[in-house]
């Protein structure tokens, strides 16, 4: 069976961050959604880099998810 992907990359400003444990929160909540293969925050920007499959999730979906780990999403 043939699988689709479209594979798409998205950087968030994402507000409230300050340590590597507020970091991995943010990665593991990203990740822990459906066609996220990677997240990657930078601290001292307050930035998070995510690659994913556009046709299995949004951002508007990760500005969620991020929202609901305790973080904001500019
Ligand atoms: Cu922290």
């Amino acid at each position: 069976m043939e699988q689709v992907f479209r594979m798409s990359e998205i950087t968030l400003n994402v507000k409230g961050m300050k340590c590597g444990g507020c970091a991995k929160r943010v990665e593991d909540a990203l990740k822990g959604l459906p066609g996220v293969t990677s997240a990657k925050v930078d601290l001292k920007k307050g930035e998070v880099q995510v690659a994913y499959d556009s046709a299995s999730t949004t951002p508007e979906q990760m500005k969620k998810k991020v929202t609901e780990a305790g973080y904001k999403v500019e």
